[in-house]
């Protein structure tokens, strides 16, 4: 294996965990982007205090980076929540982020570790592709796609390399410490494999469709 051990973390976050701390300040555009579940504030207080259900896998990389000193490589399944609902969008889904520090880690790392990962996963002919990307906790930011069957290209993942602000909230040195992190969404990887058209089948709970996998 590459190293990488399993964190875990809450599904009930604080602001600054899933947003701040990455690089996604009060203000910022990306805030509507993640129809966040907001739990109930207490009066008179802003976002800054609030609670929420996880949008991301990310605010566990941020409690590792907080907990412990590099070098880190750690992968992190979970559940996630935003509030979307149509044939690709479940109000719960699940991520499996990826999260590597360590000095001098770069691009080339970063790309070397989702290729062992497409080759393991979908066999050892897959052709893959990154292409530049945006995310407010990278810098810079790709995304990841894998070539289909009918010669289209499909996204798998985003990725980059972890934004300096990030580093410092997490306690890390950016002029000393480097990382690369990524981020799939597990139930668009479950579909692709079985040929699932609708995601919400997933949840559904229907005993005869879930007990033919
Ligand atoms: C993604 C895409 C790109 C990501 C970044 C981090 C952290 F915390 F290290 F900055 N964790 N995960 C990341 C980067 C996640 O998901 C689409």
């Amino acid at each position: 294996t590459m190293g990488f051990k399993v964190a875990e973390g809450p599904d009930v976050e604080d602001d600054w965990h899933n947003f701040t701390a990455l690089n996604i300040p009060a203000d910022h555009p990306a805030r509507q982007d993640h129809d966040t579940f907001y739990l109930p504030a207490p009066d008179g207080e802003g976002d800054e205090g609030r609670l929420v259900l996880r949008t991301h896998t990310s605010p566990v990389q941020i409690r590792t980076m907080t907990a412990e000193k590099p070098p880190i490589r750690i992968i992190i399944p979970g559940r996630t929540y935003r509030s979307d609902y149509d044939a690709t969008h479940s109000p719960m889904f699940h991520q499996v982020e990826g999260l590597c520090i360590d000095r001098g880690v770069t691009m080339i790392d970063l790309k070397t570790a989702l290729i062992q990962f497409a080759r393991a996963y979908f066999g050892p002919e897959a052709e893959v592709r990154m292409r530049p990307s945006f995310f407010p906790f990278t810098e810079p930011s790709a995304e990841f796609d894998i070539l289909r069957d009918d010669g289209s290209w499909l996204e798998l993942a985003g990725c980059g390399m972890v934004h300096p602000n990030v580093l410092q909230a997490g306690g890390l040195d950016p002029e000393i410490w480097s990382g690369f992190a990524f981020g799939f969404g597990l139930d668009r990887l479950a579909l692709m494999r079985h040929g699932i058209d609708d995601l919400r089948e997933l949840f559904r709970n229907d005993h005869r469709f879930l007990s033919q996998f």
